[in-house]
């Protein structure tokens, strides 16, 4: 089984971090391909940067149906052009805060976010309305760590996320913690160890899920509106999507 890991954001190490995190979890005839888009921002941290990564998320969709991909995994928390990934392909794209949010309330009733900074908490939770999980979730908290230093060990991003985890553990009357980035996904069994609480981290969440929908033959629907979009006329520098 093929699954491609899309990085949503163009800084090669946080993609290899994430590819590493993805393929420990993997079954042993998984193989994982962690890319990121070519072009686009460095860290993902607005709507802006969110909607400019979507074209590259869809470039890697691309890329990836002429390389017989069996899964999709968008590993970026805003999970960013999700809806149009989907309408690319007939395999299961999942995206990282979908998959965790779902993976959180089969192991408890209640869970808090700790995300990077609270700009993009706003973007959890519009994805937390849109899935319909809003009310399994106490808080969306942020430890105010820019995304890219989740890359830099003198940041001690670590201790500030452990920090911000034993306080929703501590004030939220909650059974489970979602980490709320992509760029996190080496430091979930740190975080479990310190806190005490299960962590659910997204990147694991969405390979194990996709790996599971892939297996059982369960691809993006192409009835309604995921079907391949209407061919048309693109112009300028979006010609080359013409069909
Ligand atoms: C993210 C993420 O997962 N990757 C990135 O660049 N920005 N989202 C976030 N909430 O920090």
């Amino acid at each position: 089984m093929l699954i491609r890991v899309i990085n949503p954001n163009t800084t090669r190490s946080m993609t290899e971090k994430i590819g590493i995190s993805a393929q420990r979890v993997a079954a042993p005839g998984t193989r994982i391909v962690a890319t990121n888009p070519d072009s686009g921002p460095v860290s993902i941290e607005s709507h802006f940067d969110e909607a400019i990564s979507a074209v590259g998320v869809a470039d890697e969709v691309r890329k990836g149906e002429r390389e017989g991909t069996d899964a999709y995994v968008i590993a970026c928390f805003g999970d960013p052009g999700l809806l149009a990934a989907r309408e690319l392909t007939r395999a299961p794209v999942l995206g990282i805060a979908e998959a965790a949010f779902h993976l959180a309330t089969m192991i408890s009733t209640r869970f808090s976010i700790v995300t990077t900074l609270s700009r993009t908490g706003i973007i959890a939770e519009h994805l937390l309305q849109s899935y319909g999980f809003a009310h399994h979730c106490r808080r969306v908290r942020a430890a105010e760590i820019p995304v890219l230093d989740l890359e830099d060990d003198g940041a001690c991003a670590l201790n500030r996320i452990v920090d911000e985890c034993r306080r929703a553990k501590d004030e939220d009357n909650i059974g489970a913690i979602v980490l709320g980035c992509g760029g996190m996904a080496d430091l979930a069994d740190e975080i479990r160890d310190a806190v005490g609480l299960p962590i659910v981290e997204g990147v694991t969440a969405a390979v194990k899920l996709a790996e599971t929908l892939a297996s059982l033959k369960l691809g993006t629907s192409k009835f309604g509106d995921l079907a391949f979009p209407p061919p048309k006329r693109f112009t300028g520098r979006f010609e080359h999507l013409s069909s």
